[in-house]
C-alpha cells in the first residue's frame, strides 16, 4: 500500500477574512499542519500534495457584480492567480511534494483537474499513479465543494479514498450533509 495525502485549497480566500471565508478554515490549516508536519506524518504518507484554486479568467464562476453570487454555480471573486488570496494560509506549515493549480479558465472544483506547478501538463492523477500511489486521504476546504469533488474523482480514478473530517471545513451544514452522503455512497471512507 502506498498512500498519499491530498490537501485541498487551504488558501487565504477560503479562510476567515478571505473573500469566501469558511468558518473553521484557519483551524483546519493548523490541524493539517499537526497531522502531517514536515515529515509526512512520520512516513505514513509516501507523498503529500496540495491543490490551489488558481483563477485567471474563470468565466461565470465569478458572479456578475450586477447580479451577485448564487453560492452554487457563481461565487464572489476568489483565489485570483498570484494574489495573496490564492496563497496558502499561514497556519499551513507543511512540506509538500507538489502543488497542483486548477481553474485558470474554468470553474474547476476537483483537484484532479489540477496541473503541477512545476509542469502544467502533468495532472494530479497521473502524478500519483506514476509514484505508485494506490490510496489517498483527502483533507481541506470546502467539504461540500472541492473536497467532495476531489474525493469523488479520486475514487473514480481508482484510488482507495478516505476523507479525514477533523481536517475539513464546510461552507454550509445542509450542503455538507449532502456531500457526506454522496461520498459515502461513492465508496469513500469518512474518518
Ligand atoms: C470552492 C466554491 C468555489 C472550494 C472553490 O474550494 O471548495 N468552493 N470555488
Amino acid at each position: 500500500m502506498t498512500r498519499a495525502l491530498i490537501v485541498v485549497d487551504v488558501q487565504n480566500d477560503f479562510c476567515e477574512g478571505g473573500s469566501m471565508g469558511v468558518d473553521g478554515g484557519a483551524d483546519v490549516a493548523a490541524s493539517i499542519t499537526q497531522l502531517v508536519g514536515t515529515d509526512k506524518a512520520a512516513g505514513a504518507y509516501s507523498q503529500v500534495v496540495a491543490t490551489k484554486d488558481w483563477h485567471v479568467d474563470p468565466g461565470d464562476h465569478f458572479a456578475d457584480p450586477a447580479v451577485g453570487p448564487d453560492f452554487v454555480d457563481t461565487w464572489p471573486p476568489h483565489c485570483v492567480a498570484d494574489t495573496d488570496g490564492a496563497a496558502f494560509h499561514d497556519n499551513l506549515a507543511i512540506a509538500v511534494d507538489e502543488v497542483f493549480l486548477k481553474g485558470r479558465h474554468t470553474a474547476s472544483y476537483t483537484g484532479f483537474d489540477g496541473g503541477a506547478a512545476s509542469d502544467e501538463a502533468t495532472l494530479l492523477g497521473s502524478w500519483l499513479t506514476d509514484r505508485g500511489v494506490t490510496e489517498v486521504d483527502v483533507v481541506g476546504i470546502a467539504t461540500d465543494h472541492c473536497v467532495r469533488a476531489t474525493a469523488l474523482d479520486a475514487v473514480g480514478n481508482g484510488f482507495t479514498t478516505r476523507v479525514l473530517l477533523d481536517h475539513c471545513a464546510g461552507v454550509a451544514p445542509d450542503t455538507t450533509e449532502t456531500a457526506l452522503e454522496e461520498m459515502k455512497a461513492g465508496g469513500i471512507t469518512l474518518v
